[in-house]
């Protein structure tokens, strides 16, 4: 199975995902400006999409999508889900919460005039605002991390770019998650400090 990856991306929650979940795996580098990967090959023809995270399984079948890819990892390693009989859905919430009002205004950010970037600040303030009143206990669903946890504390690395900062209870899970030890190595091996 290989990850393709570029530092700092979204990619990073998939990435911290499989390392948590203990399996072997490896991982490519990919330059999202020039479209190659780290052994020089064509990124396009590994996904026509040219956008991180891209997982290929071991079949040679090539997942794309944030919430698919940890999904597909947390049915395949049921400690990174949420159990009970609404679990998946549940998390599938979860994923679909971060990825649509969060992970998608982190865009906004970028290239907006003053005033979608306004809005788009706005709106990931409400998000996190959200987010923080939803734990359950440490983590998003408990006393243990889900994939969505991963795709949550990828937003927070990136929230330095808001001026207003992030509620305490996310700042203190941030730290929190990025002391874990398949976090660190994760971002190690990004090159992430
Ligand atoms: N819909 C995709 C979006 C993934 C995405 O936004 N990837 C960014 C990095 S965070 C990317 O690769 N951007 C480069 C590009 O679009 O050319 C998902 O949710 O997985």
């Amino acid at each position: 199975m290989k990850l393709y990856y570029s530092p700092m991306a979204c990619s990073l929650a998939d990435h911290i995902a499989l390392q948590e979940a203990g399996i072997e795996f490896e991982c490519e580098r990919v330059n999202l400006s020039t479209k190659l990967t780290a052994t020089g090959r064509n990124f396009k023809d590994v996904t026509v999409k040219g956008y991180v995270p891209a997982l290929e399984l071991d079949n040679g079948e090539i997942l794309t999508e944030n919430i698919a890819i940890l999904d597909w990892i947390a049915s395949r390693f049921p400690k990174l889900g949420v159990p009970g009989d609404l679990g998946r859905t549940r998390l599938v919430e979860a994923l679909t919460y971060i990825s649509t009002e969060l992970h998608c205004r982190f865009r906004g950010m970028h290239g907006g005039s003053d005033r979608e970037k306004a809005e788009a600040r706005v709106g990931i303030q409400t998000g996190f605002e959200f987010m923080a009143a939803s734990f359950k206990g440490d983590y998003l669903f408990g006393d243990a991390p889900t994939v969505a946890d991963f795709y949550l504390f990828v937003m927070l690395l990136w929230s330095g770019r808001i001026a207003d900062g992030v509620p305490q209870r996310l700042a203190t899970f941030r730290e929190r998650v990025r002391n874990r030890d398949a976090v660190k190595v994760a971002m190690a091996t990004e090159g992430i400090r």
